[in-house]
């Protein structure tokens, strides 16, 4: 089967880069897969993205050199067991709150005796290669996300749970769980000790620390904290900022020249 090579290069302590897709195109994701990314997660919680549209931007990250990932919009096993054989080769679940739901959520990547997936791995197959069933269980990413009170409570019983391979923080989300703005995570301290804290004890129990950030800035600052799984930012926020940019820097040198009377 084909090596899950995200997940090899954070067992070596090497910190990966994953890009993020909420904008629905298999072209948007295609280009965004050659950028250097180590993955790309197709986002069905925040993403506007819908299964059939997830279908083709799996197809056009496989094309690239980029594993493919998929964040579920909540725990269910239909949504996990589906974007699998549809070729997420990880799956990235919000708001684990308990060791049960981590466990329900890992039952849901692992074929049996390990778990419940049903078997049906249509383009799992394809990407993965023939022998996808014999090497899943051990290939498929499972990142639990911490971003509510319950879930940082109960954070070792979490890391506890047999088969899950990491968690990956939202600061957003574990923001508004202490009762602080979105986006406050840069300057308030409960949230800075927060994310500190669960980066600790899951590089503590040989997990994979993850994270959301806002810049590519960020990331490299998370990485040197520890962080093994960093995201840096997400195709809507590259999108608008270049475009925002672009923009600016186009009106301030027609001003400019108008300012200094060159003209055509
Ligand atoms: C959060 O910040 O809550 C996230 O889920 C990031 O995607
Ligand atoms: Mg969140």
């Amino acid at each position: 089967m084909r090596p899950n090579c995200l997940k090899e290069m954070c067992q070596r302590q090497e910190a990966a880069v994953n890009g993020w897709l909420g904008i629905p195109s298999s072209y948007a994701a295609e280009v965004m897969g050659y950028q250097g990314f180590d993955a790309v997660t197709v986002d069905m919680q925040h993403g506007m993205i819908g299964f059939d549209q997830a279908i083709a931007m799996l197809q056009a990250l496989s094309a690239t050199p980029a594993l493919p990932l998929a964040r579920v919009s909540c725990n269910h096993p239909a949504l996990v067991m589906q974007l699998l054989d549809a070729g997420a080769y990880g799956i990235i679940c919000p708001m684990i709150s308990s060791a049960l739901e981590a466990e329900f959520f890992v039952s849901a990547c692992r074929y049996p005796p390990q778990g419940t997936r049903s078997f049906g791995p249509a383009r799992g197959m394809l990407y993965g290669g023939p022998d996808y069933f014999q090497g899943a269980n051990q290939a498929i990413l499972t990142l639990a996300m911490i971003e509510t009170r319950a879930g940082l409570d109960a954070l070792d019983a979490i890391l506890a749970v047999e088969g899950l391979d990491g968690i990956f923080i939202g600061p957003n989300d574990l923001a508004l769980a202490l009762g602080k703005a979105p986006s406050s995570e840069p300057d308030d301290e409960e949230v800075r000790q927060a994310i500190a804290h669960i980066c600790e004890r899951t590089r503590a129990s040989g997990k994979i620390p993850g994270i959301f950030c806002s810049s590519g800035e960020a990331a490299a600052q998370r990485m040197a904290e520890g962080f093994l799984l960093v995201t840096p930012g997400h195709d809507v926020g590259m999108l608008s900022q270049a475009a925002r940019h672009a923009v600016q820097a186009a009106r301030s040198q027609s001003a400019s020249r108008q300012g200094s009377g060159v003209g055509y």
